[in-house]
Order: structure tokens, then sequence, then C-alpha cells
């Protein structure tokens, strides 16, 4: 299962911690985009997609939840519980995420602005995406496309 989890420097005194990320420094994106979840109800299913292309980096800064991240072969849930670590997810991980603590904030950030588009939300055509040998990522089938193109043109 293609994730990792990003352990963030925490800057502490007695006041308190403060951990402050930076795009490209912290992540291994520039950040575009943040938005953030909280006052879910407990047994709520979000997420329940995957991307075409979009990285992210997820942050429970409050409380706790489950994701379970599958890619079309396995399946695995990562607990979210520490605002000093964020899981960080790629293309084509289908994603649904659960069991909220009454005070969990998820905050999320995004290589790339809102694009609905770029949302796979029926869990078969994910299954076709992820099996299909040939055009498995958007950036292939985005490159493919323009190749044909200039073929053409030639
Ligand atoms: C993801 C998981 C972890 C916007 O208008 N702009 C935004 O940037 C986002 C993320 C959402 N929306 C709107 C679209 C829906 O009307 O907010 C509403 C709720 O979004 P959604 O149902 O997609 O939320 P989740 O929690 O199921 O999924 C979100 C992200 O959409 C998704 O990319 O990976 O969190």
């Amino acid at each position: 299962m293609d994730y990792s989890l990003i352990d963030f420097k925490i800057m502490g005194d007695e006041r308190g911690y403060l951990v402050a990320l930076e795009g490209e420094e912290s992540v291994p994106f520039k950040i575009r985009r943040v938005y953030y979840i909280y006052d879910t109800d407990r047994y709520a299913v979000r997420g329940r997609h995957a991307h075409h292309n979009l990285e992210q980096a997820i942050i429970c800064v409050s409380g706790s939840c489950d994701f379970i991240l599958d890619d079309g072969k396995e399946r695995v849930t990562i607990p979210l519980n520490n605002p000093a670590q964020a899981l960080y997810i790629k293309n084509n991980i289908w994603r649904e995420f659960t069991n909220f603590s009454d005070d969990c904030v998820v905050m999320v950030l995004a290589n790339q602005y809102y694009t609905p588009d770029d949302y796979i939300r029926d869990y078969n055509k994910f299954l076709e995406v992820v099996n299909s040998p040939k055009i498995s990522d958007f950036t292939q089938k985005q490159s493919l496309t323009l190749s044909t193109v200039q073929k053409i043109d030639n």
C-alpha cells in the first residue's frame, strides 16, 4: 500500500506545543489548498472515493478517527490521533474515514485546487482504473493523450 506517515517537528515550551507546516519542506509538495473537517458524527463514513491526481497530507489536529485505505489489492486501517503526524497519500487510493471522536478535527493539506472531476466515486470504476495495465494513472493518461494529438498534428 502506497502511503506514509510524516512526523512533524514539535516546538514546545512551558506554554504548550506548536507545529509549523511549510509546503515542500514539512510535506513533499506545494500546498494549494487547506480544508478541515469537524463536528462529524462518530459513525458517519466520509470519503468513499479515490483521486486521479491529488497528493494530500491528512492530520488529525484534535481527537481521533480511523482512515481506511484501499489500493484495489489490500485494505489497511490507519488510526489517526496525533496532531504532529500526517498521513500522506497520493493518486488512486480509495479512502474512507470513520470512528470520529467528539473532538475530532481533521485538517488536510492538498497539492491541487478543488476539482470535482478528479474524484472517482464509484468503487467498481476505481478497480477498473487501478487494474488497468496501461492507463493506471491520470498523469500517464494525460501524456498519452497529448502524444497522440502531437502525432496526429505531425
Ligand atoms: C478527501 C477526504 C480526506 C469543496 O467545496 N471544496 C473542497 O476543497 C472540498 C474538499 C470539498 N468541498 C465540498 C464538496 C462537498 O459539497 O464540501 C462538501 C463535502 O466534501 P466531500 O463529501 O468530498 O468530503 P469528504 O470528507 O467525503 O472527503 C474529503 C475530500 O473531498 C477528499 O478529497 O480525500 O476528505
